[in-house]
């Protein structure tokens, strides 16, 4: 039954729209038959580094630096003084140089370069992942996994737990007991041990003992989602994810053969992820009724510092409606690319669109331990754009979700008409350029959303969003109407939506965001202009 503020999916556009390639898991013990694309950067061993010492140093104290660097001395190279370590399980070799090369005793550190192309994982469908190579992630991989303390909650029909590229990749409540139908550590959910349905009766071990796909029916949509995410890498099975070393929350907000789910599972669905560690949620979803209920659960996430990739929805050559909750300030909405880098035709193009990333013919995980091909969708874009916010969560510690969007917003290749576009937002998503993006600093303001000199919708939600500035107690908001008056509103958070109630007339607004301290002194500024 539907009803008011109900979500469907907006996942595969269309059934016909899927070549329907099943690859069974017989193709795993096919030889791994190509590198993948070398994107051009530098190659090297995946665990050892090279190392000179200022001073040639005793055995005792080769030792003693492994040992203060957890490395294992692997030999040396006595004509040029030069010695090979292995790094520790789980650190990458960048990481790694780069920390030993501040050690005092060292003179350089380096990887143990190769000639292949870069690094490439194991993972026999590696070759078929065009998203991955496209946008660059094997640069990041070499600098970044994913830590496993950054956890993405999908909000979707729930993960294959038993998936074998999954398995290893679920968050786990360690203070639940599953299976005993007890709420064992008290937070108000009974056996969420590697998440919560909120949009069954029950929760996933209770929904059958030997069913781990809890009325996965919409065809293990969330599972597909999860293996764009966080598949796990270099195991010599299937595909690999995006940031394979952090973890998956499987939060089941849609459910039923529709793939469907209500504002309220969704909401719910936020503040658990939030309360339970999320630092990304991904919302593959979407609907065109505005829910306030959802609105304040991801206002909720957002100040407790979760970022949110959703769906700008599929519907770019059927009416193109707004979807939410892609088009909640909190939200960063994602449009889909093929892999030509052209934007799909069905990706809903709008003023909240902020970029573009692969979801044309994805290959990813399904339930039963397969693996699916020819999937399109904005369903298929956002989890491209959660696993990278998963990356800059492990790539630097303490990042704020409003850093992760900036950097996002920045981190691109330029698109379509120059400059922001409604069609790939500020453009596709790339990891080189991410990696070159600086931290922004919270000395200044920006106003992070809407993009200057947009035209928001008659029917749409005019909404504001910029990071909050060291030293503000406050916000000043002045809107300059068309009509020539001025509009001033003071806030202690940094975001503003104008009431769906307040009507704004057409034309064209300027609106300055002032970060204020507490004697009143501006001490930094942004300006944009828009049309309505
Ligand atoms: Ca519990
Ligand atoms: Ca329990
Ligand atoms: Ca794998
Ligand atoms: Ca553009």
């Amino acid at each position: 039954m539907l009803c008011h503020g109900q979500r469907r999916i907006t996942g595969m556009k269309t059934m016909k729209g899927r070549i329907g390639i099943v690859l069974f898991a017989l193709l795993l013990t096919l030889p791994m038959m190509a590198f993948g694309a070398d994107d051009g950067a530098s190659s090297y061993h995946v665990s050892r580094v090279l190392v000179k010492f200022k001073q040639v140093p005793s055995q005792d104290e080769v030792r003693s630096f492994a040992l203060s660097h957890r490395l294992r001395f692997e030999r040396a190279i006595p004509e040029i003084d030069v010695f090979c370590f292995h790094i520790s399980r789980g650190e990458r070799v960048a990481k790694a140089v780069r920390r030993l090369a501040r050690d005092g005793r060292v003179e350089f550190a380096e990887p143990d370069y190769i000639r292949f192309a870069t690094y490439t994982p194991n993972d026999p469908m590696f070759s078929s992942q065009w998203d991955m190579t496209r946008i660059g992630l094997p640069t990041y991989w070499d600098l970044e996994l994913g830590d496993p303390s950054v956890v993405v909650a999908v909000l979707d029909t729930g993960i294959d737990l038993d998936h074998p590229d999954l398995i290893n990749q679920l968050w786990v409540n360690s203070d639940e007991t599953p299976g005993d139908n007890d709420d064992d550590d008290g937070n108000g959910y009974n056996d969420d041990y590697n998440g919560y349905d909120f949009a069954g009766d029950g929760w996933f071990p209770s929904e059958g003992a030997e069913d781990p796909i809890p009325d996965d029916t919409y065809v293990g949509h969330g599972t597909h989602v999860s293996g764009t995410i966080a598949a796990e890498q270099d195991n010599e099975i299937g595909i690999s994810g995006e940031a394979p070393g952090v973890k998956l929350m499987a939060v089941r907000v849609l459910g039923g053969k529709l793939g469907a789910g209500f504002s309220s599972d969704i909401a719910e669905g936020i503040t658990y992820a939030t309360d339970n560690g999320a630092s990304v949620i991904n919302m593959s979803l979407g609907g065109t009724a505005k829910s306030l209920t959802e609105y304040n659960a991801l206002k909720y996430a957002w100040d407790n510092n979760v970022f949110i990739a959703a769906a700008a929805g599929n519907s770019g050559d059927s009416g193109n409606p707004i979807e939410y909750p892609a088009a909640y300030v909190f939200s960063m909405s994602v449009g889909a690319i093929d892999s030509a880098g052209n934007i799909a035709t069905f990706s809903s193009h709008n003023e909240f669109l902020e970029v573009a990333a692969p979801g044309v013919n994805i290959l990813s995980t399904v339930p039963g331990g397969l693996y699916e091909g020819g999937w399109s969708g904005t369903s298929m874009a956002t989890p491209h754009v959660a696993g990278l916010a998963a990356l800059l969560y492990s790539t630097y510690t303490g990042i704020e979700n409003w850093q992760v969007r900036s950097i996002l917003q920045k981190g691109i290749i330029d698109r379509g008409a120059a400059g922001w576009d409604e069609y790939f937002g500020y453009g596709r998503v790339d990891c080189p350029q991410i990696l070159a993006t600086t931290l922004p600093s919270d000395n200044v303001l920006d106003i992070l959303t809407p993009p200057n000199g947009i035209k928001f919708r008659t029917e749409s939600l005019a909404a504001f969003l910029w990071n909050p500035v060291a030293g503000a107690a406050s916000y000043r908001i002045t809107a300059t109407l068309p009509t020539g008056g001025t509009y001033v509103i003071d806030t202690n958070v940094p975001y503003y939506t104008v009431h769906p109630s307040q009507k704004m007339p057409a034309g064209t607004y300027s609106v300055t965001v002032q970060a204020r301290n507490a004697s009143g002194g501006v001490i930094a500024s942004d300006t944009v202009s828009f049309r309505r």
